[in-house]
């Protein structure tokens, strides 16, 4: 009898260390480099080159570097800009497809070695990677593989060129933490003086693999953007919108940079794809990329800048924020202004997180151990979380206030480390005919922001209605 007592005991508590073990990773699940990215939310793009001079959008290439002279340039102002607007990292056209090399290249006399800026001794590459050290951002390196100066453009011997680029850029300057490659891919252009079109085939030509590796040899934490990743992908539009379903995982087999008709896919990701790669939103301050003065009375507004943190951060990406500067090598004053307009509006919006002052409580958690209990969602920690028994793929959240609050924001944050789960979830809040929907979705990731339209209330309820394997939510944030 008293070993029967003695199994059931050893059963019993068998069980419930079982359920107590954190659920196991879903695959595929960010790399270190990748989470640290999430958690950056905000970086700065920076678009400069004789096109600032031209007024072009995509030089020919032929322009000559002459032309390449702000006249009070400081990039230190560009970055304590993007600094003081909580920008976390800056990526730098270090060279776009007209080929102007803002760094004095050994390959090329078409670079700022050439131009009379600094008696052709300036180096903008050195200066922004150093600014990013002064004022702590991480830096990024955009080195367009269309190059439409370059003779030899569009044959084998092009790719050691650009090869050789990278190996210079990641030798003298760094670290680097993302690198970008966009997809324009051949046309026409000055070539060096042939002044013809010129085709690639996008899939093949430029045999990535081998140029990443090569990469990686020389700064191993590096994350390659491009259409495809392998480290982020691109969002699919220019609008500054990821999809209201946005998976950070899709198969990129059949990607590569430049493929037409491939936007949709890019925008939502694939709930089943085999790779984490995430959407990084890119979208200019202005309507182009690189400074026009007469663009100076476009500039995006905070509240139009509010909206696209929602659609992009708020979906879950990053939002990669294009700032150029102006003939004076200086990020202009509207631009600045209409950043510090937009960073109060953060500030003041997310100030009170009301979920504090709530007592929370869930339908279940798993193995009925506090480690995993819904008050880990409000307790400002992203590294605890609420999660339910294995194979159960529902569960609610209530929050209940000791006063009515008016809400105009849900913030919902996943535990990325065990992968990307949530499918659907609604919120409803407590009115005296019950609880009633205000606002629903499909994925959450790394957040998602829900607009609750000042409803005003003293209870507010979360369900989760399908996942792809037990929910694991680290936070919940209510504004
Ligand atoms: C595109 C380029 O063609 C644009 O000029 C800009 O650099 C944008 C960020 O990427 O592919």
């Amino acid at each position: 009898m008293k070993n029967i007592s003695l199994i059931v005991l050893i059963v019993i508590i068998g069980c419930s260390v079982k359920e107590t073990f954190p659920p196991a990773p879903l695959p595929p699940v960010p790399a270190a480099n990748q989470l640290a990215w999430h958690q950056m939310e905000l970086n700065a793009f920076v678009h400069f080159t004789t096109n600032t001079f031209t007024g072009k959008e995509w030089g020919y290439g032929d322009e000559s570097p002459a032309l390449f002279n702000p006249t009070d340039y400081d990039a230190d102002q560009w970055v304590l800009t993007f600094k003081e607007a909580g920008f976390k990292g800056v990526i730098l056209t270090c060279k776009h497809h007209d080929g102007f090399c803002l760094w004095p290249s050994a390959y090329t006399e078409h670079s700022v070695k050439n131009s009379p800026w600094r008696d052709g001794k300036g180096d903008v590459v050195r200066d922004v990677m150093r600014a990013c050290k002064k004022y702590e951002l991480k830096f990024g390196i955009y080195l367009s593989p269309w190059d439409r100066n370059h003779a030899a453009y569009g044959t084998p011997a092009y790719l050691d060129y650009y090869r050789n680029q990278l190996n210079e850029l990641f030798t003298a300057y760094g670290p680097v933490f993302e690198m970008w490659f966009d997809g324009a891919n051949g046309g026409d252009g000055y070539y060096g003086g042939k002044r013809e079109k010129r085709s690639i085939e996008g899939s093949t030509y430029y045999d990535w693999p081998a140029t990443l590796n090569q990469v990686r040899e020389l700064e191993p934490g590096i994350l390659f953007f491009s259409d495809a990743g392998p480290g982020v992908r691109w969002v699919g539009n220019e609008r500054g919108v990821a999809g209201e379903t946005n998976w950070n995982t899709i198969t990129p087999d059949t990607l590569y940079a430049g493929k037409a008709g491939i936007e949709a896919l890019l925008n939502s990701g694939s709930e089943n794809g085999t790779h984490w790669i995430p959407a990084e939103v890119d979208v200019s301050i202005r309507k182009g990329w690189f400074y026009h003065a007469e663009e100076d009375a476009l500039v995006k507004t905070p509240e139009q800048l509010f909206e696209i943190y929602l659609t992009s951060v708020g979906r879950g990406s990053t939002l990669l924020l294009n700032i150029p500067p102006d003939r004076r090598g200086r990020i202009h004053k509207n631009d600045s202004t209409s950043l510090m307009g937009f960073r109060a509006l953060l500030d003041s919006t997310f100030k009170t997180n009301l979920a504090h002052t709530a007592a929370v409580q869930a339908s279940s958690f798993r193995g009925k151990n506090k480690n995993y209990a819904a008050t880990n969602l409000t307790d400002n920690n992203p590294t605890s979380y609420w999660t339910t028994d294995d194979g159960i793929l529902t569960g609610s959240i209530e929050l209940n206030f000791t006063d009515k609050n008016t809400l105009r924001f849900i913030e919902l944050q996943e535990y990325l480390p065990l992968g990307q789960r949530v499918k659907a979830f609604t919120v409803a809040i407590r009115t005296p005919n019950g609880w009633q929907p205000v606002a629903a979705g499909t994925t959450i990731g790394y957040k998602r922001i829900l607009k609750l339209n000042e409803v005003t209330t003293d209870g507010l309820h979360i369900e989760i209605t399908d996942s792809k394997a037990c929910p694991v939510l680290a936070e919940v944030k209510i504004y």
